[in-house]
């Protein structure tokens, strides 16, 4: 078994997304994860009504599905969770914590699944079996021992809404608002900036937009690994004639072509649909200048047209009735030089005044964005500059137009809606009162940069993770790895082993719960669960799998478990009539939220879901000034807090194909050609000419910021690659150790995993 990921290979990746490579790959992990048969048929129920929802991503699910409603990364993602590969105590009798701690990320998760309740023995450095109710019995005691002000409830994106529901009360109820999810490294900069600017935390745009855009700006979003099905509105699109202007420093192969696998027509010819009509290699973190270049293109357009008596090229009556703050914006970006804005952006002002042209000549234009926007200082600046972008021609709230946030978890969206947050005044405190009666805590709770900060200040008495890897996907890793091991008592409801068992603190629990996939009998019945996608619709889910193990409990089951031996008994919240009818949490969860969720149990199987209502689809605002605002940027700089100068090299990190997130299905990335390693960085030809390096060259990273703190990343082969100069990009999370905690968007603390200023040395041994 490697432990370890061998020497790297690297090819030229000429194949298109999708393809004959993707059905190879589906094929090839089915077998290696001893995928049973007929639970390989499972392909066939993903994201189907009825069927069961894709453990992978949030992309929405259709009304009218294709024969096969997945994709690559969809079926890796129930591969890895229906495996029948499965450890019990026996593999912690075999193995130590001590010796663990050496096998990589891979090797761990690749063990399948956890199947009995563990808790870590010091006096052996083992995981050791533990009755289900012994385990609640302990951790509740502890629990209860502590303030519950320092105890923190993190969820990673993937529980259900009726988890969900019972997670953030039973924080509240136990006293606290310490509620922080995977979207604070994610999409908080989504929910900050479209809130303050539309009034409303998520996307505008549903899957009929697609048919009837005629333009779509994607930034920053490797749709072809990140969220695949997506494709299929893309490739309809393009075969419209829509054109698809790209925002990216990467090449990414699924942005440049796309051969449907599930098309045998193209599967036989090799027919490749190209994707982006425009594609503009930006510097990491130059969106906002290049968007600012994009809207003084415009107003050039809108003199030239307004001098020359033709039509306005500006939608003025949008903007007199919907917008606020137009004045100030229109002086900022006419204040704003071509020079300040070819340098901060990397591109030339023709290749954005071309962009700028499609954008005027369109009626009806999308924004599709994700991580290479979010995770910036300027995160939420930029997605305010995406939304002053559409404002300008009134693309938003009318049909093929709007914001497309493409969400990451598949429930992430939905844990917010139904109260997991650390703001206060975003969940319905006073309604949680009325309902349960009980005094909820009104003090802001702790994000996920405020948890790490609390957990180096040895704050933190107990982290229960509800899902997740989170020692593994935050940043500043050297610091937060020997503070975690001094945490009194971590939780960890998991699926998969990985790192954050092993980085465990004093008292560690891992509660192995039944996936999304898999049968939840309650009282000998069926449970159905529910899940809410990126464009604001709910589907209902059903379990097809039997459960890998009988010995597993339900997220539900454990969430009430850790509840009821922690809280005082509530008349009002009776946790096991929850946990023995899921219908019945639907109906607390439609008297807490009943705009959202009125006749939830019916309508949660309605074909393409139901929609939550979001007053800026329909040009409703709710924002501080009643209409849509424009956003002045603060600056044009990609990274104002880390100075970077002649020496330094901006980092971005990225996913591959053969991720999800910290869960690593193999070492190769098929779509940039890389195989055996994911230590490499990704160099543009002239920096290594620069540097004096040749492909497969060993370099070690240093972070620039001086604050006293040693960053550094050894053993990275360079690969040749079509990225800017001055830049490279590589794997999160393995140069996760890179980022200071500090580096976060300002205002919603999405660590900045985008840019991040390195000094580059050659050679170095792996650390
Ligand atoms: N198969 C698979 N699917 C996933 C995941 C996974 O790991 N694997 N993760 C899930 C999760 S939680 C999330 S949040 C999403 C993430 O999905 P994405 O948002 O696609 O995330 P990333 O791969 O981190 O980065 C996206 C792109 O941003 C580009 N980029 C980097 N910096 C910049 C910049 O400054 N400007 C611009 N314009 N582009 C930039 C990168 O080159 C990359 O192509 O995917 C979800 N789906
Ligand atoms: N440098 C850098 N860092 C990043 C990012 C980046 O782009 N660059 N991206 C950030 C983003 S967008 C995100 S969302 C975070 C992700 O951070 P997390 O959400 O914390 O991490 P994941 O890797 O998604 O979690 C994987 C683990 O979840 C458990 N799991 C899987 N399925 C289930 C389930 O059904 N139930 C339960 N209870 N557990 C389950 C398994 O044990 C598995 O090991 O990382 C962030 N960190
Ligand atoms: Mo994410």
């Amino acid at each position: 078994m490697s432990k370890h990921s061998g020497d790297v290979r690297i090819e030229n990746p000429t194949m298109p997304a999708g393809g004959w490579g993707s059905v190879q790959e589906v094929t090839t992990i089915l077998l290696h994860q001893r995928v049973p048969l007929k639970d390989s048929r499972l392909l066939l129920r993903q994201n189907k009504p009825d069927g069961f929802m894709c453990v992978s991503c949030a992309w929405a699910k259709p009304a009218n599905p294709h024969p096969f409603e997945f994709c690559e990364s969809g079926a890796k993602a129930t591969a890895w969770e229906t495996t029948s590969k499965a450890i019990g105590a026996d593999f912690f009798e075999r193995h130590t914590v001590t010796e663990l701690e050496s096998w990589d990320d891979h090797s761990l998760e690749d063990q399948g699944r956890l199947t009995v309740p563990l808790r870590y023995d010091a006096q052996s450095d083992r995981y050791r079996e533990i009755a289900w109710d012994t385990a609640f019995a302990e951790i509740g005691a502890s629990l209860r021992s502590f303030d519950p002000k320092e105890v923190v409830f993190y969820s990673s994106g993937r529980a259900s809404l009726e988890t969900s529901y019972m997670y953030a009360l039973l924080a509240r109820m136990y006293g606290n608002n310490n509620l922080p999810d995977s979207s604070n490294m994610c999409h908080e900069s989504t929910s900050v900036g479209l809130q303050k600017t539309l009034g409303v935390p998520v996307g505008t745009v549903v899957l009929d937009d697609f048919e009837q855009t005629d333009c779509i700006f994607f930034f920053g979003q490797n749709v072809g690994v990140n969220s695949p099905r997506m494709l299929h509105q893309l490739q309809e699109a393009r075969r419209r004639g829509v054109p698809i202007i790209t925002f990216n420093p990467l090449r990414e192969r699924g942005l440049v072509s796309f051969t449907n696998p599930q098309s045998p027509t193209e599967m036989l010819t090799g027919a490749e649909t190209p994707i982006s009509t425009q594609y503009h290699q930006v510097k990491p973190g130059g969106d906002t200048a290049a968007i600012m270049g994009l809207c003084k293109a415009i107003f050039d357009f809108d003199d030239a047209a307004r001098a020359a008596g033709a039509q306005r090229v500006l939608d003025t009556a949008f903007l007199q009735e919907h917008t606020h703050g137009f004045a100030e914006f229109e002086a900022s970006v006419r204040a704003c030089s071509w020079e300040d804005i070819e340098r901060e952006s990397g591109l030339r002002r023709g290749a954005l005044e071309s962009a700028a042209q499609v954008y005027r000549s369109s009626s009806a234009v999308m924004a599709v964005y994700g991580m290479g926007l979010t995770q910036h200082r300027n995160g939420v600046q930029n997605v305010a500059m995406v939304v002053n972008l559409l404002l300008l021609r009134g693309n938003v709230g009318k049909p093929g137009a709007g914001v497309c946030p493409v969400r990451g978890h598949s429930n992430v969206q939905g844990q917010r809606t139904v109260g997991i947050t650390e703001k206060p005044e975003l969940a319905p405190l006073d309604k949680l009162k009325e309902q349960y009666g009980f005094e909820p805590p009104r003090e802001q709770g702790m994000n996920t940069v405020d948890a790490c900060e609390a957990i180096l200040a040895r704050k933190v008495k107990a982290f229960i993770g509800l899902g997740g890897n989170f020692v593994r996907a935050v940043p500043e890793r050297g610091l937060m790895e020997a503070a975690w091991r001094e945490i009194p008592l971590t939780v960890q409801v998991s699926t998969k082993l990985n790192r954050n068992h092993l980085v465990h603190g004093k008292a560690s629990y891992i509660l192995p719960c039944l996936g999304r996939i898999e049968i939840d009998r309650q009282q000998g019945v069926e449970q159905a669960v529910t899940i809410e996608d990126s464009t604001a619709c709910m589907h209902g889910s059903r379990g097809m799998a039997e459960p890998v193990a009988e010995t597993l409990l339900s997220e539900p089951a454990i969430v009430a478990g850790i509840a009821k031996a922690t809280l005082d008994p509530n008349p009002r919240v009776d946790w096991d009539r929850w946990v023995g009818d899921y219908a019945s949490i639907r109906d607390a969860i439609e008297a807490t939220y009943p705009d959202i969720f009125h006749d939830f149990n019916a309508r949660m199987w309605q074909p393409g879901g139901f929609r939550k209502p979001l007053g800026a689809a329909h040009r409703v605002w709710k924002t501080a000034s009643g209409k849509a605002e424009f956003t002045v940027p603060e600056t044009l700089a990609g990274n104002p807090d880390l100075r970077s100068g002649a020496a330094t090299l901006r980092l971005f990190t990225v996913r591959s194909d053969g991720q999800f997130n910290t869960t690593i299905y193999s070492h190769d990335d098929r779509f940039r050609g890389v195989y055996g390693s994911r230590m490499v960085i990704f160099m543009a030809r002239a920096d290594m000419a620069k540097y004096a390096l040749a492909q497969g060259d060993i370099v070690s990273l240093r972070c620039a910021a001086e604050d006293g703190v040693e960053r550094r990343v050894a053993g990275l082969a360079v690969v040749p690659y079509d990225v800017p100069q001055g830049c490279i990009a590589g794997y999160f999370p393995e140069l996760n150790p890179l980022i200071p905690l500090w580096h976060h968007a300002k205002e919603s603390k999405v660590p900045a995993a985008k840019a991040i200023d390195v000094i580059l040395e050659r050679g170095g041994r792996p650390s």
